[in-house]
């Protein structure tokens, strides 16, 4: 077994990564002191350099996760600056953004793990889909209502706890992180 301390302020963020992780070797904890954020367009520099931080603060094996929302259409925006547009624009406005008939987008999350025999290391998922024209469903967090994953019709909002995490960037991240810490174990 592998302890591993999640340095997040976000409890979604930190609840998904419960359910992900919660049939594998890794026995998760909560930080939440995470350090200053830097800026970056690369989600795994910004995880990478706070799960250093975290590590040196904390002394504890930690990881940080941060995800970027690329819009193509929009030359990449929001980028790893989705937090900010979300509060900033707001959904509505969000939605005007996207050109009518080109909506592909792709979530990508960097996950960052370091302890005091590593530097850090990062585990990167993606899932592709499209910016739906409405918001729809309640499950869920940020972006969740407007994305729907490629082939489905329901965006992530209207999915389970499970059936997101069956698919999502953070949960691919996550089971490669489980992965890892599991062989480097064995
Ligand atoms: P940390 O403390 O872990 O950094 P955060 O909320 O700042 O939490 P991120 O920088 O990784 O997390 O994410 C930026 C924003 O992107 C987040 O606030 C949401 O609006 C959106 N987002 C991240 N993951 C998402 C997901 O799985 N589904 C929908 N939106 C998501």
């Amino acid at each position: 077994m592998s302890e591993a301390w999640f340095a997040t302020s976000n409890d979604h963020k930190y609840a998904e990564a419960r359910f992900v992780l919660r049939r594998t070797d890794v026995v998760l904890r909560r930080l939440n002191t995470k350090g200053d954020e830097v800026q970056s367009d690369d989600p795994g520099r910004i995880a990478s350099l706070a799960a250093s931080q975290s590590h040196r603060l904390s002394r504890k094996p930690v990881f940080t996760e941060d995800t970027a929302l690329f819009v193509p259409s929009l030359g990449g925006f929001p980028g790893t600056y989705a937090s900010h547009a979300y509060s900033t624009l707001g959904m509505d406005r969000f939605l005007k953004l996207v050109p009518r008939d080109e909506r592909r987008a792709v979530f990508v999350s960097a996950v960052a793990y370091c302890d005091s025999e590593h530097p850090p290391r990062v585990f990167i998922g993606r899932l592709e889909g499209n910016i739906s024209r409405k918001e729809s469903g309640s499950n869920g967090f940020g972006f969740d209502p407007v994305f729907a994953p490629s082939g489905s019709a329901k965006t992530l909002a209207q999915l389970t706890m499970a059936q997101k995490c069956e698919i999502s960037h953070r949960a691919v991240a996550l089971r490669k992180l489980a992965a890892w810490l599991r062989s480097r174990n064995s």
